[in-house]
Parts: structure tokens; C-alpha cells; sequence
């Protein structure tokens, strides 16, 4: 049940995440624009973006046009390896186009994502990895509950972080028309991540392209990742290094250490950093209420 939620959530997060990005995106005029845009800059037309498709027809000479992008981006040739060893994401485009809106009261929400065995279980979790946590609030000033309530909500701590090849699912939803200029970044970041030995072509997370234990975005996971073990790597699979990396994230994002983050208090306003949804970070201050006190 957890899992089917746990689905319903992405959907939700990213939606929320992309929603400012479906306005202005018109399939058709694109074109259009871009060549206008070329002619009038007297630029070749392949120094520009490569054409988004619907369709998995002009994937492969999409990829083409994009691997140029990529190499102007800094992009190097493991990425680019990957980049050319991607394949249409049909499932991750299915699951796309059947994004649904959910409104639900607090109460409701919390219920259907188990939100008291997140409590129960996290409150364990913490007890068992005191130091950890203690490290990671010292390091970042992120206290436990709030970690530990993400990665409950986010994966059911680690045992669902996904079966879609990220690199594939996100290049995938970068070629597609819909939100192409939302997800380039996070293309980009997958592939530079590959440079990095962070993934691999092969790596699976969700279905659109979310990494680890706390379902990073590629390009978060870029931006943001810490190798909080010391082996040299960056790896969103391992708890240690994933936990971390959110810790910083929600640092950069303006966490004020020692400072609460119930709704009022100076910190509630960075889970909106994490969540766009009013219902999941309402959920997130609770929980981690509840798993700190
Ligand atoms: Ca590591």
C-alpha cells in the first residue's frame, strides 16, 4: 500500500515542482520561435536547442542534436556514452501523461501515506542512529525528525526508491514537448553525474528520474549530493550519503540551525523548498515534531 502512495506522491511532488513550467509551453509554436530566434541571430541552426518530440520517432536524432548541448554544457564522454545508450521511456511517459491532481485535507493525507507508522518507525530509526543524527544535525543543523520523516515519506526508508533507469526516464522527459525545459537541467545533471561515477547508465530510481533513498532530482542530486561515508563517491543509495545530501539541501535552502520548524517558526517556510505541497509539509513538521520530541 505504502508503495502504491509512495507513487501517488512523486506525481505529486513533481507536478507541484513543474507546474509554473506547463503554462507557457505550447507544443507547435516552439519551432517556430527558435528558428525565428536563429535567423534573426544569424546562428546555425544546430547550435540551438534540439526539437522536443511526442512521440519516441525523433528520439534517436533527438539525442543527436542534445549530445551537442550536452558537450557545450560540460558534459563529458562517460555522460555522453550515456547519453547515447538512453532509451525511450515509455513507462515513465505513460506515468506522465496520467498525472492526476490531489486535494486532500491534512488529516486524509497523513492517514493514506501512513503517516503514524512514519511516527512509530522513525522514532526507532533515531533511537537506533543516535550519533548519525546528532553528526548530521552538528554538520548541517538540520535536526532528525525532519530527515527522518523525508526519507519515511520519500521511500519508506529506502525500500522503494524505484524500477525506471534514471538517465533513460529523464533524457526521456527532456525530449518530450511537455515540459522539456523543466527536466533539461535535471538531463544535464544526470549526465554529469555519470561523469562523476555517481550513477551509471544502468542506475534505477523513479519514474521521473528521482534518485535514492530521498528521491533527489538529478540536478539537485548535482548540486546538492555530500559523500557523507568518505569512500570518494557520491551515492544517493546509501543512506548515509542521502540523508546528508538533503540535510545540505535544506541548509542552502536557508535552514537557520537551533531554529524551529513548525508553521510560524523560521524554518517552515524551506520545506516548501523540498515540497511544493501545502499538505506534505504541513505532514513533514508534524512527523518530525512527533520523531524529534
Ligand atoms: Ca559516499
Amino acid at each position: 500500500m505504502i508503495f502504491q502512495l509512495f507513487r501517488r506522491s512523486l506525481s505529486q511532488s513533481v507536478t507541484a515542482n513543474t507546474r509554473k513550467e506547463t503554462a507557457h509551453r505550447r507544443a507547435g509554436g516552439w519551432l517556430t520561435t527558435t528558428l525565428s530566434a536563429a535567423l534573426l541571430c544569424g546562428l546555425p541552426y544546430a547550435a540551438m536547442a534540439a526539437t522536443c518530440g511526442n512521440t519516441s520517432a525523433g528520439f534517436d536524432s533527438w539525442k543527436r542534436d542534445f549530445a551537442a548541448e550536452a558537450k557545450r554544457a560540460g558534459v563529458r564522454q562517460a555522460g555522453l556514452n550515456a547519453l547515447a545508450n538512453t532509451t525511450y521511456a515509455r513507462r515513465t511517459i505513460a506515468a506522465d501523461r496520467n498525472q492526476k491532481s490531489f486535494r486532500y485535507s491534512l488529516e486524509k493525507f497523513m492517514q493514506i501515506r501512513g503517516a503514524n507508522t512514519i511516527i512509530a518507525q522513525g522514532r526507532k530509526r533515531k533511537a537506533r542512529n543516535a550519533e548519525f543524527f546528532a553528526a548530521l544535525e552538528r554538520k548541517y543543523g538540520v535536526p532528525a525528525g525532519i530527515l527522518i520523516a523525508i526519507h519515511g515519506m520519500e521511500t519508506a526508508f529506502g525500500n522503494y526508491m524505484g524500477d525506471s533507469q534514471v538517465v533513460s526516464a529523464i533524457v526521456t522527459l527532456t525530449y518530450d514537448c511537455r515540459r522539456s525545459e523543466f527536466f533539461k537541467p535535471h538531463a544535464l545533471g544526470a549526465l554529469k553525474l555519470v561523469d562523476r561515477g555517481a550513477i551509471t547508465g544502468a542506475t534505477k530510481g523513479a519514474k521521473h528520474g528521482e534518485l535514492g533513498h530521498t528521491q533527489f532530482l538529478p540536478g539537485n542530486a548535482l548540486n546538492y549530493g555530500v559523500d557523507w561515508d568518505g569512500n570518494g563517491r557520491v551515492d544517493f543509495y546509501n543512506m548515509g550519503d542521502a540523508l546528508a545530501s538533503t540535510a545540505y539541501f535544506l541548509r542552502k535552502k536557508g535552514w537557520k540551525p537551533g531554529r524551529g520548524y513548525q508553521q510560524g517558526e523560521p524554518n517552515y517556510k524551506v520545506l516548501k523548498q523540498w515540497n511544493a505541497a501545502t499538505v506534505y509539509q504541513q505532514s513533514l513538521a508534524i512527523m518530525g515534531r512527533k520523531i524529534d520530541g
